[in-house]
């Protein structure tokens, strides 16, 4: 079949994106009422920042402002996930870095599956937080083997799905009617169900070993926990989401409010307490499905990371369970220290940035040759840098998040328990290193400009 036939993976990506969205919608009602809140503050900030708002326009992001920018799942089995490498490979999504939640009390290590190139993600940057359950934590051996087996007996995936699967696999594509129908049997998985496949007695057993435990194991599949649509503005939509009537996490997760943003600023709404079906026709409640918003900045490099991960930490032993204000000067306090100028930043490399010619500089790059290195031109005024935004994902916040979302039973750290060889050998593939993609990015752009003025 010719290649042109074929829908671009861009597109079934946004159809998945806005299909899960629908859905979700559906399914918990809090969740439109968040994202109502989130597009009236979007806007009052951009009618108050017309520059923003002429920078949303000038990068083409305005008409996406209110697409999610991404969703959350839980596998139990290595063969459940490396089907889901195969099934967002579809979607143009692939799986970059490795995240340890064991070190946060959380039994699961994860990767995100997202588009990697330049385009892809300026078209539609849609991600899905997976995170594969570590049975081998659960120190009891005989609900261990309970779970392993109730795992075994699950197929999440439909029929149909596996079929359209293996047929995109063998053409290298769906056509705009196949992947309708593809989106449509991959919606099935992550679909919720009230009906639990255990029971009543089960579900306890596995909650007390870890309430995550049991949110993976004692259902069909692993229902979208929550989607995440991007905020201008995260500090009022906290502030304000209690008088909309949902109740927010209490702390802002990530770096504090800056000038200059970086990274990634989260918060979720608490996830709500929802009624199950039990076997043997007992009937309990589920805490999973939540909220959340995000406000991303710019990449940082290594260096700049460590950075942040000292900050963090260290504004992180000065507080007890503070409340968002206090937890926000702390972080202000900690992180004085962190360069807030684009200037210094990107000089003493601590973020990645984009190169362009200016307008000058494409007057210059008609008119012949120079003969300068990057910085002079520069202060020249021929090139101008922008920060590179952050595409990824935060381990402590990430395991904020799923702390907030998992009822009232926390557990203790596990023992230092990193293992990304095994997370890689049962997603079939080594994940994508994302320090690489963004010095790539910065790299690329550097040769361009170089290149357009004869540098
Ligand atoms: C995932 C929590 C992590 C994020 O945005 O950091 C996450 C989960 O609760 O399954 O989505
Ligand atoms: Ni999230």
């Amino acid at each position: 079949m010719a290649l042109e036939n074929f829908l671009p993976t861009d597109d079934i990506r946004t159809l998945f994106s806005t299909s899960m969205s629908r859905m979700y919608q559906q399914e918990v009602p809090q969740y439109g009422i968040l994202m109502q809140l989130v597009a009236e503050v979007n806007e009052q900030t951009l009618a108050s920042e017309p520059a923003l708002q002429q920078q949303l326009h000038n990068n083409g992001e305005l008409e996406r402002l209110s697409l999610e920018r991404h969703g959350a799942i839980r596998v139990g089995t290595a063969a459940e996930l490396s089907m889901l490498r195969r099934v967002f490979a579809i979607m143009g999504m692939h799986p970059v870095s490795y995240y340890d939640l064991s070190e946060a009390g959380i039994p699961v290590h994860s990767t995100a599956f997202r588009p990697t190139d330049e385009a892809s993600l300026q078209q539609n940057p849609f991600r899905i937080f997976t995170s594969l359950l570590r049975l081998e934590l659960i120190e009891d051996e005989t609900l261990r083997a309970r779970a392993a087996k109730i795992l075994a007996q699950r197929d999440i995936f439909t029929t149909k799905a596996r079929e359209l699967v293996v047929l995109a696999e063998t053409q290298g594509g769906l056509t705009a009617d196949e992947a309708q129908l593809f989106i449509a049997e991959v919606l099935e998985t992550f679909r919720w169900h009230q009906h639990a496949t255990v029971d009543l007695d089960t579900y306890q057993a596995l909650q007390q070993a870890h309430a995550l435990i049991a949110d993976v194991v004692c259902f069909r599949g692993p229902h979208i926990n929550h989607l995440t649509p991007r905020t201008l503005d995260i500090d009022t939509v906290q502030q304000q989401m209690l008088s909309v009537g949902i109740n927010p996490k209490v702390v802002i997760e990530g770096p504090p409010r800056r000038r200059c943003p970086i990274l990634l600023r989260q918060t979720s709404f608490t996830a709500l307490e929802e009624s199950i079906f039990f076997t043997g026709e007992q009937v309990g409640t589920h805490t999973a499905r939540f909220g959340e918003i995000e406000q991303r900045g710019m990449a940082l490099t290594p260096k700049g990371r460590t950075l942040y991960d000292e900050l963090l930490n260290r504004s992180r032993h000065k507080q007890a369970q503070a409340d968002n204000q206090t937890h926000q000067r702390l972080l202000a306090t900690a992180f004085a220290e962190f360069p807030d100028d684009e200037h210094s930043l990107r000089t003493q490399q601590l973020g990645y940035f984009r190169y362009n010619l200016t307008e000058a500089g494409r007057q210059q790059a008609e008119l012949g040759s120079t003969n300068s290195e990057l910085d002079v031109l520069i202060k020249a005024g021929l090139i101008q840098a922008t920060p590179i935004t952050y595409e990824d994902f935060l381990p402590v916040s990430a395991a904020g998040i799923f702390q907030s979302n998992l009822g009232s039973i926390s557990h203790q750290a596990y023992a230092h328990n990193a293992n990304q060889a095994a997370f890689e050998q049962a997603l079939g593939c080594p994940v994508i290193d994302e320090f690489s993609l963004y010095a790539k990015l910065q790299d690329d752009s550097i040769q361009q400009v170089l290149q357009a003025l004869g540098a």
